[in-house]
C-alpha cells in the first residue's frame, strides 16, 4: 500500500497558480473519474481514479480521501490497487459504493488488457470504515457482455442502488456495436449473481456518442434521471443527463439535455446526510500532456453540487451550501444600469466565487471578464446574449501560442419570460465552473499569465440587480 499520500505537504500549490486551492485535488500525480462516492458514519468518502506513477493516465487505482463537510479533505491510503493475475490485473476503473449488510461494498470495472472480456465487474468489502477494501473470491461477479452489445469491449462502470422492493439494481456503460451507446440493466439479491434485464436505455450516436461511460441512475421526485458521459470522439466526450418514468424496468425519457458543455467528465452522483442527491465530476485539463507532467498534477474534482428537478423537469444544480462557509466577501455591487459600460472593477485574484444577476432588455448584451490581463487583452468572458438566447464563453489567452488566440463557445440558454440571467462562477486558478440560472453548466480551463488578474463587468441595454464577488481560501491550510 502507498501511504505517501498520508500527511503530505501541501504547500507547493502556493507557488503554482494554476492549481486549484479550494476544489480537491490529490497532492500529486493524475487524477480522473471520482468514484464510491459515499457518505456513511457522519464522514463523506471519496475515491477516485488514481495513477500512483505520474500526471498521467495509467496503471488505475483507487485514491481515497475523507470530509465532514465536501468542502475540507483529509487524503487516506490508496484503496484499491491492481492485483497481479486477477480480473483487476490493468487497473481498477470505476464504479460506485454502497452498504450491504452492514458493510461499505464497492462494485467496480476490473480491466485485464488482451482477456477476451477485458472489462469485468468486481465486488470488495472494507471491514474497517473505509480504510482497506478485501476483493470479493468471486471476482469477476459479472464478465459477459449482453450478446445484443455485438460487441465484448466496453463494458463498465457499474453504477448500483437498492429498490423498495429489497433487491439490488445495476447499470452498466456500454455500446452497441455500429449503433450507440448504452447502459444496461441488471439486479441481484446479494450483489454477487446479477441477472441481466435488458438495455435502460440506447442512445443516438450522433447525439450522445458512440460509447457511454460512468451512467448514474436515480429518483428525484417523482421522476428518474440518468446521466451518462459520452464519447463523442477521441478528443471530446460530454455529459448527458435523460428524464422520465421508470416502470417495469423499463425507463421512458420524457425530456434531455447536456449536464455540462466543457471540461466537465464522468460525474458519479450519491446520496448526501439529508437524502440529496449530489453530484462530483471530474475536470478535465486541457493542456498539453507534457504540461501536465511538467506541473506533477492532473484532474480535478469539482465542487459537489446538489442536484433537483423543475417544473419543466429540467435537471437543476448549485454548488453544495457548505460552500458558502469558506467565502469572505470581497465586493458587492448594488443595483444600476449597464450602458454600454465596460467596467475594471476593483478586484483582482484567481480566487473568487462570483454572484451575479442581471434583468435584461432585448438588445442586452452582458456579463463578466475573470482572469483579465491588465491592458484587458488576455480574459476569460463569461457573457450573455439576450437576442441568440445564448451564453457566450470566450477565452482569449496566449496558453497554445505566443500570440493571442480566441476558443468561443457558444450554449443555448434560453430564458423564460421575464427571468433574470443569474451566473454563479467558481474562479480557482485553472478551474472556472460556471453555472447559469441553475441549470446550463460549463466548465472551463484556463492557464493564463501573467498572473495579475482583473475582473471586469460589461453590460448593455442592462440592469444589474447584484453582484457579490467573494475571495476564497485553501483548503488546505
Ligand atoms: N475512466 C475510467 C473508466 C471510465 C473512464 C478509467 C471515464 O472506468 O469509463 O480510468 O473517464
Amino acid at each position: 500500500m502507498d501511504n505517501s499520500l498520508l500527511g503530505n505537504a501541501r504547500v507547493a500549490q502556493i507557488q503554482d497558480p494554476h492549481r486549484p486551492q479550494y476544489h480537491f485535488l490529490p497532492a500529486k500525480n493524475w487524477m480522473n473519474d471520482p468514484n464510491g462516492l459515499i457518505y456513511w458514519q457522519g464522514k463523506y468518502h471519496i475515491f477516485y481514479q488514481y495513477n500512483p506513477n505520474g500526471a498521467f493516465w495509467g496503471d488505475m487505482h483507487w485514491g481515497h480521501a475523507v470530509s465532514s463537510d465536501l468542502i475540507h479533505w483529509r487524503d487516506l491510503p490508496i484503496a484499491l490497487a491492481p492485483t497481479p493475475n486477477s480480473p483487476d490485473e490493468s487497473g481498477c476503473f470505476s464504479g460506485c459504493a454502497v452498504i450491504h449488510n452492514g458493510l461499505p461494498t464497492f462494485i467496480y470495472t476490473g480491466a485485464r488488457d488482451g482477456h477476451p472480456t477485458p472489462q469485468t465487474q468486481c465486488v470488495a468489502v472494507s471491514h474497517d470504515n473505509l480504510l482497506t477494501w478485501e476483493k470479493s473470491a468471486h471476482n469477476p461477479v459479472l464478465a459477459q457482455v449482453p450478446s445484443e452489445a455485438n460487441q465484448t469491449i466496453d463494458f463498465r462502470d457499474p453504477f448500483v442502488w437498492k429498490a423498495d422492493n429489497g433487491m439490488w439494481y445495476m447499470v452498466i456503460a456500454s455500446r452497441i456495436q455500429d449503433v450507440a451507446g448504452a447502459a444496461f440493466l441488471y439486479r441481484s439479491a446479494d450483489l454477487i449473481e446479477w441477472e441481466y434485464l435488458n438495455p435502460l436505455l440506447i442512445g443516438e450516436s450522433s447525439k450522445t456518442g458512440r460509447t457511454w461511460e460512468c451512467p448514474n441512475f436515480f429518483q428525484l421526485g417523482d421522476k428518474w434521471v440518468l446521466v451518462i458521459s459520452g464519447i463523442l470522439s477521441s478528443e471530446s466526450g460530454t455529459v448527458f443527463y435523460f428524464v422520465g418514468d421508470f416502470d417495469n424496468q423499463r425507463f421512458t425519457p420524457i425530456r434531455q439535455g447536456v449536464f455540462d458543455y466543457g471540461a466537465m467528465y464522468a460525474p458519479l452522483t450519491f446520496v448526501g446526510e439529508s437524502d440529496e442527491r449530489l453530484l462530483v465530476g471530474w475536470l478535465r485539463e486541457t493542456r498539453s500532456i507534457n504540461a501536465q507532467k511538467d506541473a506533477g498534477w492532473s484532474g480535478v474534482q469539482s465542487i459537489p453540487r446538489r442536484l433537483w428537478l423543475d417544473a419543466q423537469n429540467r435537471l437543476n444544480m448549485e454548488p453544495v451550501i457548505q460552500l458558502d462557509s469558506i467565502r469572505k466577501e470581497a465586493l458587492s455591487l448594488k443595483a444600476q444600469a449597464l450602458n454600454d459600460v465596460e467596467q475594471v472593477l476593483n478586484i483582482e485574484g484567481l480566487y473568487l466565487d462570483i454572484e451575479a444577476e442581471f434583468m435584461l432588455g432585448e438588445q442586452a448584451e452582458c456579463g463578466i471578464s475573470v482572469a483579465c490581463s491588465p491592458d484587458g487583452i488576455e480574459r476569460t468572458d463569461i457573457f450573455y446574449d439576450a437576442k441568440k438566447q445564448r451564453l457566450i464563453i470566450r477565452k482569449s489567452s496566449r496558453e497554445i501560442a505566443e500570440h493571442i488566440v480566441s476558443q468561443t463557445h457558444e450554449i443555448p440558454h434560453p430564458l423564460d419570460a421575464d427571468e433574470p440571467l443569474q451566473l454563479r462562477v467558481l474562479l480557482d486558478g485553472s478551474v472556472v465552473e460556471i453555472i447559469a440560472n441553475q441549470r446550463t453548466s460549463f466548465t472551463q480551463r484556463i492557464y493564463p499569465k501573467p498572473y495579475e488578474q482583473h475582473l471586469r463587468l460589461t453590460g448593455k441595454d442592462t440592469q444589474l440587480k447584484r453582484l457579490n464577488i467573494y475571495d476564497m481560501p485553501s483548503i488546505w491550510q
